[in-house]
């Protein structure tokens, strides 16, 4: 190989090299960029982006901190009124006995689930949380259920997290008819998991629905129950009776 071929070589290698970084620098980039964070803390709330919007920049409005926002305190249900469903839910760290097997969990008032509530559409429903002993603080979020937005239980969002010997009152008209659920919203992969749930009925106004019956499904640990038993759900019920047995 004469000199100048092997320049003309050594050339092209170059030349072959940085168009590979040209290439994979920038990808590279990319997928460090969109790597998700080694931790995220839902107490880091950032900053709201509206797309270089006027107001946008943090200390010219519309931060969290700098107003004129609108605050959480006016987002919340009737304060006044005596609720037509009341009732306090207290939250502890304790043993859940299924199938013959006793785990670690969470109960509300010592049970998993927790207590069925009960209402009507119209009802203004108020539940005291009471964190007895669950050490992470707990919420309650009321799944599905259309309430203002400081009723709706999403620790380091709506509210603060409720630490043990605390309690929170929640306060809001159920306006929709149907089945739902409550549950913690506080390290709810855990808690929820756990047993901090339990099933909200609205019932359409004045109606006569027959016979209820809620089955709350719910895997603990690797056990599969049905209204926190392993047993199947029985529901007696007369011919021509409409769903299930009237309790
Ligand atoms: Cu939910």
């Amino acid at each position: 190989m004469t000199e100048r071929e092997a320049l003309g070589r050594r050339r092209r290698v170059v030349a072959a090299v940085v168009a590979s970084l040209l290439v994979l620098g920038p990808l590279a980039w990319f997928w460090w960029t969109s790597l998700v964070p080694a931790n995220a803390s839902v107490m880091d709330m950032g900053y709201p982006d509206t797309g270089g919007a006027p107001g946008a920049t943090p200390g010219h409005g519309h931060t969290p901190t700098d107003g004129p926002g609108v605050s959480l305190a006016t987002l919340a249900g009737p304060s006044g009124g005596d609720p037509d469903v009341a009732l306090t839910l207290t939250a502890d760290t304790g043993p859940i006995e299924v199938g013959g097997r006793t785990l670690d969990g969470y109960t509300l008032n010592g049970t998993s689930p927790g207590p069925t509530i009960e209402a009507e559409v119209g009802d203004l429903v108020e539940v005291t949380l009471v964190n007895r002993s669950v050490p992470d603080g707990t919420t309650l979020h009321w799944h599905g259920v259309d309430v203002p937005n400081a009723e709706d239980g999403v620790a380091g969002v709506t509210q603060d997290a409720v630490p043990p010997g605390g309690s929170h009152v929640y306060r809001f008209v159920v306006e929709d008819a149907g089945t739902y659920w409550y549950h913690s919203h506080q390290v709810s992969h855990a808690q929820v998991r756990g047993g901090l749930f339990g099933a909200l009925v609205v019932h359409p106004p004045g109606s006569d629905e027959g016979a209820q019956a809620v089955a709350a499904v719910h895997t603990y640990g690797a056990v599969p129950t049905i209204n926190g038993s392993a047993e199947s759900l029985r529901v007696p019920a007369n011919p021509a009776t409409r769903c299930g047995s009237a309790s």
